[in-house]
């Protein structure tokens, strides 16, 4: 496997998220990549690279451009409110519900803040924007050179991505790593992308950016938004709109009656839609807090499932990009990420 390593991940390293009222240490933090990094190391046959440049036209084909700016400049905006902002992460406190107005965006600060953000568990800080900015270019090279003949690559980087709509951050994700590299893949000729999220949560940012287009199919498998994060997307009826009507396809499932067996059995489905788009490449949001023993959620998945789940992505004989998501229980991530690359090589 191709290996793009984003080498700036820990310049983002959130200090606190708030929870059920109160502050805890961040769940996403710099250590569950070097857990899949040293995995990929021991196992050995992964050939790794650094990212090339980033390229913001093209992020600016994704992001809307306002919401890129406000982003870059979010860090020098709080400090430039009090120096000693620079001790605390940025973390929203008001947003705009139905029933307010969407359509100013305000001068303040914290106004434009939750204007852009849906949740309080997303902490930025000085290194967040280079850090998200540096994984953009990981998928966006690791796609460029699938485009370039190479069978998969995968974009090893945090902050995820899935989360991150077209002008909204959240679930712990600024910039869409997923929906740059389908981007990528379709300037580079593809006709039609797909996106086959596998990630516990719904990829409600992906589906946002992609919701009005046909040229990308967007799937998504995850705990059912009843019950789950993100809540207010993931639904079944979400099918897109316009020209990208029928181009989108959720497949909640219940955690609490979901195992492996029906965990798969939604993939096949998904990889069925997949095939019947015509899809000339896919892009893969690997996130495995699927696993039994991950903190904030999962659907029960064992170890050796994994490279089952890999096996069975390769079955569709796609070029593909898999980009890092979620995975919280730091003993497991690495292995369980090993296995789903693994298992996509044993089955291509
Ligand atoms: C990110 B990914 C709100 C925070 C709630 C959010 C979970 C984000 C999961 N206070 N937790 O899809 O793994
Ligand atoms: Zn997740």
């Amino acid at each position: 496997m191709l290996i793009v390593l984003n080498g700036r991940h820990c310049l983002h390293a959130g200090r606190q998220e708030m929870y059920r009222g109160h502050m805890i240490p961040c769940v996403e933090k710099p250590s569950r990549l070097e857990f899949v990094e040293a995995e990929l190391r021991l196992r050995g046959g992964s050939e790794w690279m650094d990212p090339d440049e980033a390229d913001l036209d093209l992020l600016g084909r994704v992001h809307d451009p306002r919401y890129l700016d406000f982003l870059a400049g979010a860090w020098a905006e709080w400090i430039a409110l009090d120096p000693k902002n620079a001790e605390t992460d940025i973390l929203p406190s008001a947003w705009p519900m139905p029933g307010l107005r969407h359509d100013v965006v305000p001068l303040a600060f914290a106004g434009r803040l939750g204007l852009f953000c849906f949740d309080s568990g997303s902490p930025m800080m000085s290194g967040t924007w280079d850090a998200a900015l540096a994984g953009t270019a990981s998928a966006i090279t690791a796609a460029r050179r699938v485009a370039a003949g190479r069978t998969a690559a995968f974009a090893l980087t945090r902050p995820p991505g899935h989360h991150a709509g077209r002008a909204l951050f959240g679930g712990y994700c600024f910039l869409n790593n997923a929906a740059v590299a389908a981007q990528t893949l379709r300037e580079a000729g593809a006709a039609r992308v797909a996106v086959l999220d596998v990630d516990f949560h719904h990829g409600n940012g992906t589906q946002d950016i992609f919701y009005r287009r046909g040229d990308v199919l967007t799937v998504s498998i995850h705990g059912h938004p009843l019950t789950e994060y993100p809540f207010y997307l993931g639904y079944a009826d979400e099918r897109g709109e316009g020209a990208g009507e029928g181009c989108n396809l959720n497949l909640p499932l219940s955690p609490k009656v979901s195992r492996f067996a029906e965990w798969h059995a939604a993939l096949e489905e998904g990889l069925s839609a997949i095939a019947r788009f015509g899809a000339e490449a896919l892009v893969v949001p690997l996130g495995v807090d699927t696993y039994k023993g991950d903190p904030i959620a999962g659907f029960g998945l064992e170890s050796e499932d994994y490279l089952k789940v890999g096996e069975t992505i390769a079955g569709a004989r796609l070029p593909s990009i898999f980009t890092f998501e979620g995975g919280y229980a730091v003993e497991g991530i690495g292995v369980n990420v090993a296995n789903v690359l693994d298992g996509f090589e044993a089955g291509r």
